[in-house]
């Protein structure tokens, strides 16, 4: 069985990571929305746009089993479009609200998000339902998901900035913090060194792994989804794809978008 992971960037390549250690009988393809990177600051319009547009063009070239879309600020926004646009099972993410309130002892939870997500009232929805009696305290910063693709690319995490925008959190005395975009876990480590006090760092990865473990349960193909053996020494990405290049075959991805 095959998956699509698409996020606009990196960032989904945390959730990938999770799906290939529950599932490494899967093969994945990996989608990135370089050329429209970041959605943290596009109109709903353009990043539904993007995601139909690119999601179509990649299972044209590689037809999935389940799409994950493993972008926050995509999801708040674009999954009912795209389950009108195919049958493909879509799993999108959310911020791991419900998972950390049963975590958080103080009942104070930090929410760290995009900007554009932060400001969903989709977020409002998670927080009323989902948050109990936490207070939550949200950031919706800017420059994180640039850093992430930046310590990628082997650039250190500024982390004095960092220390200055987890602020909020500290005044806020949080003891969990939500990873609310999947750029975030990838700089895990120096969060950690920016509020040593916080105890729980709560993603969305596992969650989604599961979900995408329950969809090919019910399609008859957990058994291969889960099989240590059959893909050992072979890699499971089977292709990245990139909107802002145009290798062979995928020039499709460029039209209009790059
Ligand atoms: N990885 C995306 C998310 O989870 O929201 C980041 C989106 C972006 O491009 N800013």
């Amino acid at each position: 069985p095959r998956v699509l992971v698409f996020d606009s960037g990196v960032g989904g390549l945390s959730v990938a990571a999770c799906i290939h250690r529950h599932l490494p009988g899967l093969e994945l393809v990996y989608l990135a929305d370089n050329a429209g990177f970041p959605y943290g600051d596009k109109s709903e319009t353009v990043v539904i746009d993007r995601c139909c547009t690119l999601i179509n063009t990649a299972l044209a070239l590689y037809p999935s089993d389940v799409i994950v879309v493993a972008c926050n600020t995509a999801s708040t926004v674009v999954l009912p479009h795209l389950r009108a646009m195919t049958k493909v099972p879509v799993v999108g993410v959310v911020p791991a609200i419900k998972p950390a309130a049963a975590k958080t002892i103080n009942r104070r939870l930090g929410l760290l998000a995009t900007p554009a997500t932060v400001r969903r009232p989709y977020l409002d929805r998670l927080v009323e339902e989902f948050a109990g009696d936490c207070r939550v305290e949200r950031i919706g910063h800017p420059g994180l998901v640039r850093w992430a693709e930046d310590l990628v690319s082997g650039i250190e995490v500024p982390l004095e900035g960092l220390k200055e925008a987890m602020k909020p959190f500290r005044e806020a005395d949080v003891d969990t913090v939500v990873l609310g975009c999947t750029h975030y876990p990838l700089l895990l480590e120096s969060l950690k060194q920016s509020l040593p006090s916080v105890r729980f760092w709560v993603d969305s990865g596992e969650a989604i792994a599961r979900r995408v473990a329950w969809l090919l349960d019910q399609a008859g193909q957990l058994a291969l989804a889960e099989d240590q053996m059959c893909r050992e020494g072979e890699r499971p990405v089977i292709a990245a794809l990139f909107s802002g290049l145009a290798p062979d075959g995928i020039t499709a991805f460029m039209t209009g978008l790059g």
